[in-house]
């Protein structure tokens, strides 16, 4: 059952070839989705070969098979976690009641809309890495672009089974319109904020699967804690190909890190712009940016829609089977942000509308384990700095923060104290210029760019100079 069927053009494991209406439409779908991956997919290496992982199983250990593969021709496909004989609803008002296998009718256009909103981030995120490829620090790092952006493709794939083989007809209009919208237009844009910035060089690549991939894993998270069922089981096996992404972010600022620290000790010096290395300041406005656009993804402090996906019990909070409470929540309580004046205060309002804050927060620890483990490495080389995550409210688009001006350090200000400070926390054009003159491509065996350190091993136990793309 764990495994997954190849032989059939659209591999699976969900019995496609036993439901011929899905299978026509995805069938149908199949074509456009390749029509988009060569028009808005990785510029330039469509013909190449990289050496790429394909799932072929869904059990947790093993469920993956290395290979060189053209992009075009990886095998993206419809995979599902293992279902959980007798698994119930595990919170909200449908609390003990079987696990929907089925859209609950009263719940369709709810449902579709969650899932409509997080099949959009899928696409835009490879639209938005589209060009990085000409420009990367190695052929490691190039690899794992691409595998990055084909499952991106294979989340979207998961996204679009679940709305043609339960939505009918307005299903596959929003599966057309998912290949329709673009990363950053002005006429059709993505859905969500942050999915419509650009990604124009590494550093912000690697701080966009640093952060806004791990907002992916908590909405994945939540959702796989859903009532529906088959929505549950594709969210969980999509977090099992999720986590490498946050490894390749982790890791690669890490690296960043780790040779700024090399360049700052070896030429005593804070200044390594000098030396062709990116100074921790510039990190630190990135880091800025990045976290602040991230946390808007998780929408308002106090949320009407976040209430009702949780009553309905159509999104659960993280690790929500995990939690020993009611799972209802209806008397329950949560701190949440506010504003008196100009000071940000915290007050304690209803649980279920601050689910969004709840999440946040969970959200907000996990980005704050990484950005420690880089402060070790900054620690290490005997530098007297500590990269910090910036407060909440600074500069936030989405929610009660939107209405003001907040400094990294969580004062309210006026808009003239920001406008004299932006400049200091959030990149500015001559700092983007400056990472742009260092976005060299570097393509040969087992070298680096000069502004980030090597890996500590490779992929799939291959030595650190493999030719993970072959570019002849
Ligand atoms: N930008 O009640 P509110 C990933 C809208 S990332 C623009 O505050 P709600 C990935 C909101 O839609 C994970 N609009 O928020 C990562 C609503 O509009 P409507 C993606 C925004 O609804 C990297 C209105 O404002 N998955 O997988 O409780 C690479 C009021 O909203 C934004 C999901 O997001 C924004 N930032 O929660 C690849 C999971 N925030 O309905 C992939 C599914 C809010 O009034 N989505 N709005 O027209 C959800 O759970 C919810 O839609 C949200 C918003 C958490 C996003």
């Amino acid at each position: 059952m764990a495994s997954i069927d190849y032989s059939e053009r659209i591999p699976n494991n969900v019995s496609l070839s036993e439901n011929r209406r899905l299978q026509r439409a995805l069938e149908e779908w199949h074509p456009k989705f390749l029509d988009w991956w060569m028009g808005m997919g990785p510029t330039g290496f469509q013909e190449k070969d990289v050496y790429l992982r394909t799932a072929v199983s869904v059990d947790a250990q093993g469920w993956a098979q290395f290979d060189y593969v053209k992009m075009p021709d990886y095998r993206w496909g419809l995979f599902l976690a293992e279902p959980e004989p007798g698994r119930t609803v595990g919170f909200g008002d449908h609390l003990g009641a079987s696990a929907w296998q089925d859209v609950p009718g009263e719940y369709r256009g709810v449902l579709r809309r969650l899932i409509v909103t997080q099949g959009d981030t899928e696409p835009a995120s490879v639209e938005q890495q589209r060009h990085l490829g000409r420009t990367c620090p190695s052929l490691y790092d190039l690899r794992n672009l691409f595998q990055i952006n084909v499952e991106e493709g294979r989340h979207l794939w998961a996204m679009v089974y679940l709305l043609d083989a339960y939505f009918g007809r307005d299903g596959r209009e929003e599966s057309e319109a998912l290949l329709q919208r673009r990363s950053g237009d002005r006429d059709k844009p993505r859905i969500l904020g942050a999915f419509n910035e650009k990604t124009p060089d590494w550093l912000s690549y690697m701080m966009f699967t640093y952060f806004t991939d791990r907002d992916g894993k908590y909405q994945l998270a939540s959702l796989a804690e859903s009532g529906f069922d088959p929505l549950s089981r594709t969210c969980r096996f999509m977090l099992t190909e999720e986590a490498h992404h946050l490894f390749v972010g982790e890791t690669g600022i890490g690296r960043v890190v780790q040779r700024t620290c090399e360049l700052m000790r070896d030429g005593k010096t804070d200044d390594v712009r000098r030396l062709g290395g990116l100074d921790l300041a510039t990190l630190q406005k990135y880091i800025n940016f990045h976290y602040s656009v991230s946390l808007d993804l998780f929408g308002s402090e106090v949320s009407t829609n976040a209430a009702n996906f949780y009553t309905m019990g159509l999104k659960g909070r993280f690790e929500e089977s995990k939690k020993r409470d009611d799972h209802r929540l209806k008397d329950a309580t949560y701190t949440v942000s506010e504003l008196t004046g100009d000071r940000i205060t915290t007050r304690e309002a209803p649980a279920l509308p601050s689910l969004n804050e709840r999440l946040r927060d969970d959200y907000i620890a996990d980005c704050q384990r990484g950005v420690d483990r880089w402060n070790q490495i900054v620690k290490k080389h005997e530098i007297d700095l500590e990269l910090r995550l910036p407060h909440r409210g600074f500069h936030r688009a989405i929610g009660l923060f939107a209405e003001v001006k907040v400094s990294p350090d969580g004062r309210v200000l006026s808009e003239a104290e920001w406008d004299a400070k932006k400049h200091e926390w959030l990149p500015t054009e001559a700092d983007q210029a400056y990472l742009q003159s260092l976005m060299l491509p570097v393509t040969e065996r087992g070298r680096f760019a000069n502004w980030i350190a090597p890996p500590a091993r490779g992929v799939n136990g291959q030595p650190i100079d493999f030719e993970y793309v072959r570019l002849a």
